[in-house]
């Protein structure tokens, strides 16, 4: 199908009456409107999570996968890893949003991606055959040279907040299914509002509030651990070890990296505890999850500092994620005495 250079259908202004959605809008200097004009000779873009996708990562997906389709961009969600959470199973259920493996699908060279809630560089975003045309991200990452467009806003508290200014750009009426996605991403990435907040993430806030399925949301933000994980919580807890206000907690057992966060998060709700740094073994190395409420201490300069040589990781200012791809080559206390050391350096 023709498409103008802002993805509309060109000879549509005479008498079509099939036309009930109004068109889209895009301002002049816009980030959106440079991809739609890098996208205008394509009709579809593979649209690629972060690995372990969690739920800002597939509600962000999603929300550009419906805004694109009004810009005749058809689309395709995947991701590599496994879903890990039965909440985000659920909300992926009860949205029908369709998104698949990268092993359920075919990837061609020439095929084109747009990575969402990571970027091209990080190990945590698998570098698939296909060409990497653009990245949506708010991690604080270096931007990638190859990919001719970028949008990077470290500031955001979700990626969802960054797919909602496009919506909101185009003048579209957000549908309910999309305002509940980005609302639960939101709110999740923030941790009910309370971590990385920016202004725009509170302006989304309150726009979202009034367009999502809130009895949907609120349900599934309640119930985000089941009986299973309680086990989980018992070992950490048991295994934590506090040394001023700083938490470090070694599970040689093995946690999967989402349900890492979880516990970095209660161990956070902890009074006297303001930073701190989760392991566990995983597949034969060593998965990584940290969190801070001090802002001396930055959990991504920090994350780096400890896996230097020996890792790979990265977030934000307070909560980061990492990996030991080789669990033989270090040792639990490597690990430990590097987090004091960091925490050390940054309090002088
Ligand atoms: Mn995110």
């Amino acid at each position: 199908m023709d498409k103008g250079k802002n993805g509309m259908r060109q000879g549509e202004g005479g008498v079509s009456r099939e036309r009930v959605v109004p068109k889209p809008r895009l301002s002049g200097e816009s980030k959106l409107r440079g991809l739609i004009e890098l996208l205008a000779h394509i009709d579809h873009v593979f649209i690629q999570t972060h690995n372990f996708p969690d739920h800002d990562a597939v509600a962000s997906a999603y929300a550009l996968k419906l805004l694109l389709d009004h810009f005749d961009i058809q689309s395709t969600i995947i991701y590599q890893g496994t879903i890990q959470r039965d909440s985000l199973k659920e909300f992926i259920h009860h949205l029908k949003i369709p998104i698949y493996n990268q092993s359920e699908v075919t990837l061609h060279p020439h095929d084109k991606i747009l990575i969402v809630d990571g970027c091209k560089g990080n190990k945590n975003v698998t570098d698939l055959i296909a060409d990497e045309a653009g990245v949506i991200d708010h991690h604080e990452v270096v931007k990638p040279e190859s990919v001719p467009w970028c949008d990077i806003r470290p500031e955001l508290g979700a990626c969802c907040t960054l797919v909602f200014s496009y919506w909101e750009e185009t003048g579209l009426s957000i549908p309910r299914e999309v305002g509940t996605a980005l609302l639960v991403g939101l709110l999740v990435d923030t941790a009910m509002m309370t971590r990385g907040v920016s202004r725009e993430d509170v302006s989304a806030y309150s726009r979202l509030y009034g367009i999502a399925e809130m009895q949907f949301v609120n349900r599934l933000l309640r119930n985000n651990i089941q009986e299973k994980d309680l086990k989980y919580f018992s070992d950490a807890i048991a295994s934590l070890e506090i040394n001023g206000s700083i938490g470090f907690c070694y599970l040689a057992d093995g946690c999967n990296q989402n349900l890492l966060g979880i516990l970095g998060d209660f161990f956070l709700a902890i009074k006297e505890i303001d930073f701190v740094l989760l392991c566990a073994e995983n597949n034969g190395g060593i998965n990584l999850s940290m969190r801070s409420e001090n802002r001396k201490w930055n959990a991504s300069v920090i994350m780096q500092s400890i896996l230097e040589g020996i890792g790979f990781g990265g977030g934000h200012g307070d909560m980061a994620g990492g990996i030991v791809p080789h669990r033989s080559e270090v040792e639990p206390e490597t690990l430990r005495g590097r987090l004091y050391e960091a925490c050390g350096e940054l309090s002088r």
